[in-house]
């Protein structure tokens, strides 16, 4: 643990002061109907922050009111792309104003590290935002050459309110990631965000309203999956919903849109992700991606390099240098600017990883370096390796989303694809090599929505995001995205005396 971990705040740092706590409702912070409150926690001590007005069914019904009305009467679908455009660059603005803060909610919540969220995660949110605001008004259709004597032409509409559920890792980047393209295409939102993270959405409520986001354009509840969650999924006033979280949660998300009204979703529900790194690779680049791309954000990030391929040419020489440098990761408190790792979410998730590290000694891993918590308080453990990992262990099939690497020697190319490619997920994949035609051949040949080469988690606004397999459908980022929260309307008309 670094010196200033263990839940103690920097010297000199001062931590935000809970503003905003309650339902954002029609453009009013709201008491939930019930009047009940949640805790949230911060993880570096495991102390509660603040209550958090808890909503529930009725609450929802009341938000998806308000966005309902905004849609059908409001003025946010009617207005030119332009000025939609326009009002989301102000809101861009507006969070410009306010990136401290916002990324130290975001390091009380969930544990993110302060230096990160402030250089990165905020300013990721602002560039979503700002590329779905430039995009408001190049939103178009075709025009049809139709048979006989007719024309057309296509009308893409936004599709309606929309309810966007998203988990805790990224609560800042998941929130616009989302809510951006939606705003943009004239649809209206109802945000569920993750009951462990709830603190920067209801700025961002706050922020959207000052911006000029018209009263139930933008709604938050905060609240708990089976409940809040639910009720926006079954109701059948909700047009889309777009998710990320568990495949286990995305299945019941399908099953309620399809028992309800039949909205459309989008799924993006996390990874297994594989690193291959050939023995042509620079092996200190690869050491180092390696790493990063498993301990980074303490492994909670769906894309996390949990699989690491290395051929048996580079793989003793790889795992010596590879256990120095997760021991070099510095734990402790995401405010301390020396610190690499913060804690996990929470106590379910540390719990999670630490039984995750259970079955790997259980099932006959090596467990390389870490595998314990550390720290007196709050849910910090250390970055861990794990070498013999066999495909059929749970370590190599299930998400851990923590900082656990699982090490495993490949001979071949074609060994290497094979077993990349042997878990439910399809979300992401790394491949470090010298050589173009290795790089091209796997590139094509792994089934990941994003295949990064010589690089790891490089996120653009412009590149579309989203998985294959049980990783789920939909992408988010990218002029793709955009579409989820439009409806293609084709108009015809008759052309009399038509020379053609
Ligand atoms: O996810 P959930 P959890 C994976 C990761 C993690 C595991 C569990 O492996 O360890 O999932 O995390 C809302 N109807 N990912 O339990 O439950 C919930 O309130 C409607 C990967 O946090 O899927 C939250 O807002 N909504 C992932 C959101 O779903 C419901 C990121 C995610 O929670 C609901 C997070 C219901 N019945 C976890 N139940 C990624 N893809 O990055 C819950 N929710």
């Amino acid at each position: 643990m670094a010196e200033n971990g263990n839940g103690s705040v920097k010297e000199g740092f001062e931590m935000p002061e809970i503003k905003y706590t309650k339902l954002f409702i029609n453009g009013e912070f709201v008491d939930a109907a019930s009047g009940k409150e949640f805790e949230t926690r911060d993880p570096r001590t495991g102390d509660v922050i603040a209550n958090i007005a808890e909503a529930d069914k009725v609450d929802v019904d009341l938000a998806i009111k308000a966005a309902r009305e905004a849609f059908d009467h409001g003025p946010w679908p009617r207005m030119s792309g332009y000025e939609r455009g326009r009002i989301l660059h102000k809101y861009a603005d507006l969070i410009e104003q306010h990136i401290e803060e916002l990324a130290a909610l975001d390091g009380i919540d969930a544990g993110k590290l302060f230096a990160f969220g402030k250089a990165v995660d905020i300013p990721g949110a602002i560039r979503m935002l700002r590329y779905y605001a430039s995009a408001a008004d190049k939103i178009h259709g075709e025009t049809l050459k139709l048979n006989g004597a007719y024309q057309g032409y296509t009308l893409k509409e936004p599709i309606g309110v929309v309810g966007v559920i998203i988990p805790w890792n990224f609560p800042s980047m998941m929130f616009f990631l989302k809510v951006s393209p939606a705003l943009a295409a004239g649809c209206t939102v109802v945000v569920k965000p993750a009951e462990q993270t709830p603190l920067s959405a209801l700025f961002y409520a706050k922020l959207a309203k000052e911006a000029g986001i018209p009263d139930g354009a933008l709604n938050v509840v905060n609240g708990f999956g089976p409940t809040a969650g639910a009720a926006l999924t079954s109701h059948m006033d909700v047009d889309n919903i777009s998710f990320t979280g568990s495949p286990e949660i995305g299945s019941v998300i399908m099953q309620s849109a399809a028992t309800s009204n039949l909205k459309t979703v989008s799924l993006e529900l996390g990874g297994k992700s594989p690193m291959i790194i050939f023995d042509d690779a620079n092996l200190d680049m690869a050491v180092g991606l390696a790493s990063a791309a498993v301990f980074f954000n303490k492994g909670e990030i769906c894309v996390a390099g949990s699989r690491v391929y290395v051929q048996e040419g580079i793989y003793d020489e790889f795992v010596k240098k590879v256990i120095e440098v997760a021991k070099g990761w510095v734990v402790g408190d995401p405010f301390d600017p020396k610190v690499n790792m913060g804690p996990q979410v929470d106590k379910v998730q540390y719990e999670r990883v630490l039984k995750y590290i259970e079955y790997g000694k259980r099932d006959g891993a090596t467990l390389l370096t870490g595998g314990k918590p550390c720290g007196e308080k709050g849910y910090y453990i250390e970055p861990t390796i794990f070498a013999d990992v066999k495909e059929d262990m749970k370590i190599a099939q299930d998400e851990i989303f923590g900082p656990v690497m699982s090490l495993i020697k490949f001979k071949t190319i074609e060994e290497a694809i094979e077993r990349a490619n042997c878990t439910k997920y399809g979300l992401a994949a790394g491949i470090l090599t010298n050589d173009i035609n290795i790089a091209n051949r796997v590139s094509r040949s792994v089934r990941a929505g994003t295949v990064w080469i010589n690089c790891y988690f490089v996120f653009d606004a412009d590149a579309p995001f989203g998985g294959f397999k049980m990783s789920g459908f939909g992408r988010d980022q990218g002029m793709n995205a955009i579409e989820k929260y439009l409806q293609v309307k084709s108009v015809i008309t008759p052309i009399y005396n038509s020379p053609w």
